[in-house]
């Protein structure tokens, strides 16, 4: 696999703490990563840049997180083929649902794989990189079912 398997792009060094969160599970999965600032709208040519670098790089799958008019996941997906997952931030008074819906609302044809809200969006954002990155990878897919089955365990611990 790549040095950056997949790339996590966040709108802001605001936003890099929340996405500890998928770097911690690719972490865990052994999978690799990078995480890199570009936004939509204040420096779109860097996205462009960032996205070229990611694409000889080896990169298979990205993860774009923003707040308020969460546009970078739909510019991102503009300008690759790769999956894009989207994570809707909680930036603004709006808790993330005007995220929510800039992120989710791609129109026909370029789709963003739209995940939760926050910090469990950016787990979810990377469990599901790992799922697309397990299809022909039997190792990474055992470890998603002992993944699954820790935390079965741990929930069943709870009760
Ligand atoms: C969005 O605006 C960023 O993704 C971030 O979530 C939010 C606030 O950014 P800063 O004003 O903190 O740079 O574009």
């Amino acid at each position: 696999m790549s040095e950056q398997t997949v790339l996590i792009l966040v709108g802001s060094k605001s936003d890099m703490e929340t996405m500890q969160e998928s770097t911690k599970v690719l972490d865990e999965f052994g999978v690799s990563s990078r995480i890199a600032v570009a936004s939509a709208h204040r420096t779109p040519e860097l996205v462009s840049s960032v996205v070229g670098e990611a694409e000889s790089a080896g990169t298979k799958v990205i993860i774009a997180a923003a707040g308020y008019a969460a546009h970078l996941a739909g510019a991102v997906a503009a300008r690759t083929a790769m999956p894009v997952i989207g994570v809707p931030l909680d930036a603004s008074s709006m808790g993330g649902i005007d995220s929510l819906l800039s992120t989710v609302q791609m129109p026909s044809g370029i789709p963003v794989a739209t995940v939760t809200i926050g910090k469990a969006g950016a787990k979810n954002a990377a469990i599901l990189a790992v799922q697309m990155l397990s299809i022909g990878d039997d190792a990474l897919r055992r470890k998603l079912v002992e993944y699954r089955k820790k935390m079965a365990e741990s929930v069943n611990r709870g009760l």
